[in-house]
């Protein structure tokens, strides 16, 4: 079965409890377990996971490459606009890396506007809420596998 990383950075533990106008009222749990019977009908693994520390998430984007992944679903959260760290991982693993957003960082401040994730992403799901997540899944299906 096909085995997809989700990978989930600052903050984003704190979904649900605060800025719901912006981030939506589902939590991380509440996206887990939607993602996991998404991943199940589509015959799918899923490997669900959140970090608030930059190196954690380079050091999960090359684990997914030994464990012989798929594909990458990566919401960076504020890593997204700052990281060269993780578009050097990204493009070092040669695997596609969807990058996930529950807001539109486009249409937000000015210093959303650059993704590092975004240089080297196969794609980029944004501004949906938790179906971005969704919408994601469903590309690297169509697309990775
Ligand atoms: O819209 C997204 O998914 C973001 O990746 C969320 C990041 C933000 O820095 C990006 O520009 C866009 C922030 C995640 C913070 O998560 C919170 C959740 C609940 C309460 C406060 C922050």
């Amino acid at each position: 079965m096909a085995l997809i990383y989700v990978l989930n950075g600052p903050n984003l533990n704190l979904l649900g409890t605060r800025e719901p106008e912006i981030y939506g009222h589902q939590s991380l749990i509440d996206i887990e377990a939607m993602l996991t019977e998404q991943a199940k009908a589509l015959g799918l693994t899923i490997d669900f996971r959140q970090t608030n520390h930059e190196g954690v998430l380079v050091d999960w984007l090359q684990e997914a490459k030994r464990a012989g992944a798929a594909a990458v679903l990566l919401n960076a959260a504020a890593y997204t606009h700052t990281s060269v760290a993780l578009l050097d991982a990204i493009k070092a693993i040669s695997l596609p890396v969807f990058e996930v957003h529950l807001s539109d960082p486009m249409q937000r401040e000015d210093f959303r506007h650059i993704s590092y994730v975004g240089m080297a992403a196969a794609g980029v799901f944004a501004g949906h809420g938790a179906q971005s997540y969704a919408l994601a899944l469903d590309a690297a299906a169509r697309l990775a596998l």
